[in-house]
């Protein structure tokens, strides 16, 4: 089996610092716990931005501030969201692929997010799609429902994403696709066969879902965008604990971790 990549997803666009004290937010927070996320095994971050009162924002200078610090300090794989938050339009979205970091995010359709409505449209997609092609972005492909899949298939038929295919499955998601084992299988065979996938389970099926990537070959997201706790009752310290633990398990199943470069490889990153 390939080696595990993990993505330690730091801060996404829905937490506070109310619900996670050790929420990492400024530029240099965000760019220390990449650090510490690399230290202890990750290849890949997830980005979101925050501006200077904590909000979400997607503006190409936090996203370059971010990205520059954490360039500072290791080589591991920067990969800004260009989901942002539910709120956040279109053109704001995309800024942050001006940048032409390794990869980025494409969400692959709408779906109910909580409360709120995730909205990808077809033209939304097809606009992240055509830029991050134009500027050699690898795209992960964010499937948060099994139809989504069929619209990053229309994409490759519509020569807007080049194969083979990286696909993020985020499932637990409140109003979207739940996260059990029997969902993650039932996509998985919906997915051309030379494609790779990493699962980034929503809250309490972080961990049963991470412990499914390793065993089915797949890869692994975690971090406080997905789930803010170590175990029930228990907030988690640190981004890296959670990455921490997910090294000690592959390892134990005998499962070696890539490094950021093994990572490039396996994804054909710059080929
Ligand atoms: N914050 C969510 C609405 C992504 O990063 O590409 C969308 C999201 C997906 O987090
Ligand atoms: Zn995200």
């Amino acid at each position: 089996m390939e080696k595990l990549i993990i993505t330690a997803a730091l801060t996404g666009a829905e937490v506070t610092r109310e619900l996670q004290p050790n929420l990492p937010i400024t530029p240099e927070e965000i760019a220390e716990a990449a650090y510490e996320c690399y230290r202890a095994g990750a290849s890949i971050v997830h980005v979101h931005a925050r501006d200077e009162n904590g909000n979400p924002t997607q503006s190409y200078d936090i996203y370059k501030e971010i990205k520059e610090k954490i360039e500072e300090k290791c080589n591991i794989i920067f990969q800004p969201s260009t989901g942002g938050a539910v709120w956040h339009k279109l053109e704001e979205r995309l800024q942050p692929v001006e940048l032409k970091p390794e990869m980025a995010t494409l969400s692959c359709g709408t779906c109910n997010f909580g409360e709120d409505v995730f909205m990808n449209t077809e033209e939304y997609m097809e606009k992240f799609a055509y830029r991050m092609k134009e500027l050699g972005v690898k795209p992960e492909l964010e499937i948060f429902e099994r139809g989504m899949i069929d619209n990053a298939l229309r994409l490759v038929k519509k020569g807007l994403l080049k194969t083979p295919l990286h696909f993020d499955f985020v499932l637990g998601v409140p109003g979207a696709c739940p996260g059990t084992p029997e969902d993650l299988i039932h996509m998985l065979q919906f997915i051309p066969k030379d494609s790779t996938w990493t699962v980034a389970g929503i809250g309490r099926h972080e961990l049963s879902l991470g412990v499914m990537g390793i065993i089915l070959g797949g890869h692994v997201r975690v971090g406080f965008e997905d789930n803010i706790y170590y175990e029930k009752g228990r907030l988690a310290t640190s981004n890296a604990e959670l990455v921490e633990r997910i090294v000690r398990i592959a390892k134990e199943m005998g499962r070696a971790v890539a490094t950021p470069d093994e990572a490039r490889d396996i994804l054909g990153i710059g080929r």
